[in-house]
């Protein structure tokens, strides 16, 4: 069973075309507009074995928020599409993941229940140009889009930049363990019957 979504949409601030293969090689290929979210899309697409295309042209010109987040709600609006009906799913997934002085956690329930629960104080506002408070918004969005519930945690650090990327590494990880089939599980895994 191919576990893959592609997804095409446009408004009047931006027009993305993204896809997204749940069972890659962790192959990318980024056209995002905003560099720093390229380069963690780059280590979630790495570090979650996925494969993820995105080509998006937003009003960067504006600012990177838009962008952003819509490149959130299309990649969460992929999750969903390309799990389908979750069988056989192990559902729940945590990663820790160390980047240098930093230690960032994330623990994941593809639960059909869209929450995020985010503790993350980072030191700056701004990496390079790309507005941190972002990251919220990213995730925030694709919480609600692949209907999950996402618990993200970052314990420790000094650097925003690192922080921020052990963030996306541990979402890759956190995903990858829970959309991984589990052959003893049979059917979808909840007692009620369906996620
Ligand atoms: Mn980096």
């Amino acid at each position: 069973m191919e576990r893959y979504a592609s997804i095409e949409r446009k408004t009047n601030e931006t027009q993305i075309s993204l896809s997204l293969d749940i069972d890659g090689e962790g192959q990318s290929k980024l056209e995002t507009g905003v560099p720093f979210l390229s380069h963690m899309l780059d280590l979630f697409t790495k570090h979650g074995q996925f494969n993820l295309n995105v080509d998006a042209k937003g009003d960067i010109e504006v600012d990177d928020h838009h962008t952003t987040e819509d490149i959130g709600i299309c990649i969460g609006l992929a999750l969903r599409e390309a799990l389908g009906d979750k069988r056989g799913i192990k559902r729940y997934g945590n990663a820790f993941v160390p980047m240098d002085e930093a230690l960032a956690q994330v623990v994941v329930d593809l639960s059909n229940r869209p929450h995020l629960e985010m503790r993350a104080e980072f030191p700056n506002s701004k990496v390079g140009t790309f507005d941190t408070e972002l990251v919220h918004e990213f995730l925030w969005k694709l919480a609600l889009e692949a209907r999950m519930n996402l618990h993200v945690i970052v314990h420790y650090g000094q650097n925003t930049h690192h922080m921020i990327e052990a963030v996306f590494k541990a979402l890759g990880r956190a995903l990858d363990e829970a959309t991984t089939i589990d052959p003893r599980i049979k059917g979808v895994p909840s007692t009620k019957g369906m996620l």
